[in-house]
């Protein structure tokens, strides 16, 4: 390689510009894309030409995939190994964004660590979202913690279990990616914001991703803007089903060679739902990408 190339890692992006750091001295400049190389996201490695121009992407070793508004698969960040999904009861979420959350993780080899936020003001009685999250996780072997940066209660099982990661936080907007972010790396510059009292709706305080380091605990987070929900893209219903083994290796069963696993007589699926050896929360995210028509 030429001296004049330098390699290192993306930090963050901002349009047609990324934060970029040098792997030789953690240098810290701005680099402009360059769209013969590709896109590159967060969590890249690159390498940068004399004039801070990106000339190449190294292979990934991962890649967390969103969908866009037209169900386009698009990648968010590069060469994490875990997803961390946050949930909280305010603003809360959608049941099944548990079960997509999995799905996911699952379809892109990478592993999930549930997190629910903010237990130092939990209501007295728990919000179904959560407890729905929290059977999941125990029905699925992800691991759970259930954490608050005000008391850190559940924050040392956390880093206990979390050191030497190289983590995606992922989760609606002011459920407190960031502030666990800053409370994890004490990096100052990290924003935070209230959610709102009017609307109950996170402000989407966190606009880009970036990646940050606690070192003492060798730890890469990266903190992602508010996700709306942790949606499917368009994939064919196969793919799909490797995220879904206990559903695919039920399927066989079936009478029906086609069987769409819902009014059908003697569907395994079903029978598998009905003694609870398939976790509902998945049977019904299954049935809700088959509604929305993004298996093809
Ligand atoms: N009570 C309590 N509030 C918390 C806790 N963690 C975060 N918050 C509050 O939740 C609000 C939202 O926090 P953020 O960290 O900005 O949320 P975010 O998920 O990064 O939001 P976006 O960047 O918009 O996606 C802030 O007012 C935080 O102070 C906690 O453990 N307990
Ligand atoms: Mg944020
Ligand atoms: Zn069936």
């Amino acid at each position: 390689m030429s001296d004049s190339i330098r390699t290192g890692r993306i930090i963050a992006t901002y349009g047609k510009e990324s934060l970029f750091e040098a792997k030789d001295n953690n240098e810290q400049f701005l680099i402009t894309a360059n769209r013969k190389a590709g896109k590159a996201v967060c969590g890249d490695i690159v390498t940068v030409t004399e004039d801070n121009r990106i000339a190449s992407i190294l292979p990934r070793q991962s890649e967390y995939i969103r969908p866009d508004f037209r169900h386009r698969a698009k990648v968010l960040a590069a060469n994490v190994d875990t997803v961390i999904w946050l949930t909280s009861h305010t603003p809360p979420n959608d049941e099944l964004i548990a079960a997509r959350a999995l799905i996911v993780s699952r379809l892109l080899g990478l592993e999930l660590i549930i997190i629910q936020s903010k237990a130092d003001s939990l209501p007295a009685e728990v919000p179904q979202h959560l407890s729905d999250a929290q059977s999941l996780a125990s029905t699925c072997d992800i691991p759970w913690f259930k954490i608050s940066t005000v008391t850190a209660e559940g924050i040392s099982e956390l880093t206990d279990y979390i050191a030497s990661k190289k983590a995606l936080i992922v989760g609606q907007s002011g459920v407190g990616k960031s502030t666990l972010v800053h409370h994890l790396t004490g990096d100052e510059s990290i924003r935070t914001q209230s959610v709102s009292e009017v609307t109950g709706h996170g402000r989407h305080t966190t606009t880009t991703a970036k990646l940050y380091q606690a070192e003492s605990l060798k730890l890469e987070l990266i903190d992602a803007p508010g996700m709306r929900d942790i949606g499917l893209w368009q994939m064919p219903e196969s793919d799909l089903l490797e995220g879904l083994p206990e559903i695919e290796q039920v399927a066989q069963h079936c009478r029906f060679n086609n069987c769409q696993h819902n009014h059908e007589p003697d569907c395994a699926v079903k029978t598998a739902l009905e003694n609870g050896e398939i976790p509902q929360l998945l049977y019904r995210a299954y049935c809700d990408a088959k509604e929305k028509e993004l298996l093809n």
